[in-house]
């Protein structure tokens, strides 16, 4: 249970560290299952298996369906493809601070995304907001919990936070001009943008957020974040799980990778959208580890 205080700050930042969720055999069972898909790679699921939605290099530099020199390995709902991962999206903790910090008593997962920044040349995730580049819900998907596998700091490509960014709208127009901040030394140095005269936060003073592994962090959906590239010999290894409220609706003009799952008509709710978008926490409860997934 997050406390108040937690929830306030929360409100006013944008981002909070819940604190540790995962025991050191729990984050082990993780990391041995992300490295079991890492090592078979986008092409290696056979026709039993079931793959995550996507595999790839998030970095931009690779040619050819190749990775690039510096790669983020993005894998979406690796939870599909994954027991230890799926066990994961419904952890009490996690649903239960959602919940909290978004005032709702239903929640489904919208997806998960590992994004794996390798030991000495693991790229750079730009500053972005989260809820502009998910354009098919509707209104926007209000907060996200993010797991490390490994302690993530400045060193080897911790995210960054902006505080009080939430309130300022989506801005994505802007973040896009700062793409070419890329490095640890540079990440900070975001510049030329004014936030508007009535929002609370007044500064656009980004920081480094180093987080535990095992902890949970959770960011709202308009917080500017990214994380520059892991130039130290320890990987960067963690997860997103990006969770929908009761409220989420289906928005047909949008384009997403998970678009291909949904078959609802434009306005009908995201909770009749089928089993890609797990219910996790129902009338105010977690919902629980489905049976068939129980140690
Ligand atoms: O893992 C990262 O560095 C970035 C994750 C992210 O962008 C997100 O959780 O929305």
């Amino acid at each position: 249970m997050l406390k108040a205080a937690q929830i306030e700050e929360f409100h006013h930042q944008g981002f909070l560290n819940g604190g540790p969720v995962l025991s050191e055999d729990e984050v082990g069972e993780l990391r041995d299952s992300l490295e079991a898909i890492m090592a078979k790679g986008p092409e290696g699921f056979g026709p039993g298996e079931t793959p995550p939605v996507l595999f790839r290099d998030l970095s931009g530099g690779g040619t050819e369906g190749k990775p690039g020199p510096n790669p983020v390995w993005q894998i979406v709902n690796i939870w599909e493809a994954s027991p230890a991962f799926e066990r994961l999206i419904y952890h009490p903790a996690i649903v239960k601070g959602i919940s909290q910090l978004t005032g709702h008593q239903e929640l489904q997962v919208w997806h998960d995304q590992i994004q794996y920044k390798p030991a000495n040349h693991g790229g750079t995730t730009r500053w972005h907001q989260d809820a502009p580049l998910w354009p098919i819900i509707r209104p926007m998907t209000p907060v996200s919990a993010w797991i490390p596998f490994d302690d993530a700091d400045e060193e080897n490509g911790c995210m960054w936070m902006v505080p009080g960014s939430h309130t300022w709208g989506n801005q994505m127009d802007y973040l896009r001009t700062q793409h070419q901040l890329a490095q640890r030394e540079e990440f900070g140095r975001l510049e030329g943008y004014t936030p508007p005269r009535d929002a609370p936060t007044q500064q656009v003073a980004a920081r480094p957020w180093a987080v535990l592994k095992g902890e949970v962090s959770f960011h709202h959906s308009l917080t500017w974040h990214g994380s520059p590239a892991n130039r130290s010999p320890r990987p960067r290894r963690a997860i997103a799980i990006h969770y929908m409220t009761g409220e989420a609706r289906f928005d047909a003009k949008g384009e997403h990778p998970m678009k291909q799952f949904v078959t609802l008509a434009d306005g009908a709710p995201m909770a009749e959208a089928g089993p890609h978008f797990p219910a996790v926490f129902h009338q105010g409860e977690p919902v629980g580890v489905p049976a068939r997934l129980r140690n």
